[in-house]
């Protein structure tokens, strides 16, 4: 078993709660404070130390014991909890949001938000991560193991790379997750990869490098269901190491779509725009803007004459997209991280045909 399908085997498990000492105690944040005071209220502060040190040292919150799961009391849905001082995570610890729409961490421009030690094991499924700031991995440093779901990860910058994540000799999963807005002076302005990383039906947009690549690899990298768009700088670069690229899309960037020191070890119907790195197919994507398609993350949604749609391999489709809409739609299954509806060229009226054609024609 390689090292990624290990981790969503994890996964699996933990979700279908086949590993119950997986989790041993239930922690509640209940205020947006960032204290270490006993005022009544579990902060993410106290909550992380309890589960840290499994011990109830931190009286407003349960008490951690083994395999921490952290959540998030819905009266804090629509609010911001500021990230004064980083978090340390050297054990098994998830936090598990209501959605990425619902609540932000932010570092507010002064510090990165977690570092994840070899010994360490971070989930995030659901929330926002904004607003990080570091020499390198402005929202996450890790050694360790981090897996990030359905999550959204933007506005950050660090110096030298890894704008959102800076990763370590260790691994690393994202699965519908949106990374925008983020950047460096050099490295990956979104990610900075020199262990194990995959992403899945995840989004890398208007992330801005001034002198390299969205996402820069030199350890193992696998896309699948990607879309990378509208980079400032390069999509892609791959300094060294391998690299396995399926069903998904780099395009729009500002500088080079891909650049790699090497070809990439599995490529399967991929569309890179400007041809580079010799994928299935170049040429004018046709992605909407970085948007609302539903779901709880921004994402880009092909238009109605996009390239990108049915022409993904059917056998590598993942079943959902990134927004959980089941896959395939219309007549097969479509590149990228977004799967089309159909039915504007197939059913509607005319009118709709030409009001969609003048759309882009005018772009
Ligand atoms: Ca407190
Ligand atoms: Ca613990
Ligand atoms: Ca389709």
């Amino acid at each position: 078993m390689t090292s990624c399908q290990w981790l969503r085997h994890l996964i699996i498990l933990c979700g279908a709660g086949l590993i119950p000492s997986l989790h041993a105690a239930d922690i509640t944040v209940s205020t947006t404070a960032y204290d270490l005071v006993e005022d009544g209220g579990c902060s993410l502060r106290e909550a992380v130390r309890n589960a840290k040190n499994d011990n109830g040292a931190s009286v407003d919150c349960v008490a951690g014991l083994g395999a921490d799961r952290i959540f998030f009391d819905p009266l804090l849905d629509g609010q911001v909890i500021v990230v004064t001082t980083r978090l340390v995570i050297d054990s098994d610890i998830a936090l598990l949001g209501r959605g990425a729409d619902l609540l932000s961490l932010s570092g507010d421009g002064k510090t990165h938000l977690f570092e994840v030690t070899p010994t360490g094991l971070l989930r995030i499924e659901a929330l926002t991560l904004t607003e990080g700031s570091a020499p390198n991995g402005g929202l996450v440093q890790s050694e360790g193991l981090l897996i990030i779901r359905n999550s959204t990860l933007s506005m950050s910058d660090a110096d030298t790379g890894g704008g959102a994540l800076f990763i370590s000799a260790s691994e690393t999963l994202l699965e519908g997750v949106t990374l925008s807005g983020n950047r460096t002076d050099l490295g990956g302005a979104a990610i900075e990869n020199l262990g194990s990383l995959t992403l899945i039906n995840s989004t890398v947009s208007d992330n801005w490098s001034f002198n390299d690549s969205a996402i820069r690899s030199s350890g193992s990298l696998t896309l699948r269901q990607v879309t990378v768009a509208e980079s400032m700088g390069n999509g892609l670069q791959v300094t060294s190491g391998n690299w396995s690229i399926i069903n998904s899309v780099i395009t729009d960037s500002s500088g080079q779509d891909c650049l790699a020191n090497n070809p990439a070890d599995t490529e399967i119907t991929s569309l890179i725009s400007d041809a580079s790195c010799q994928a299935s197919f170049s040429g004018l994507s046709l992605l909407g803007p970085l948007t609302d398609n539903g779901g709880t993350t921004l994402t880009h949604a092909p238009e109605d004459f996009s390239a990108l749609r049915e022409i993904a391999d059917p056998l590598e489709c993942e079943p959902i997209d990134q927004r959980g809409v089941a896959r395939p739609l219309g007549i097969g299954c479509d590149i990228g991280a977004v799967e089309a509806t159909p039915g504007l060229i197939f059913s509607d009226s005319f009118e709709t045909l030409s009001v969609s054609r003048r759309h882009y024609w005018h772009r």
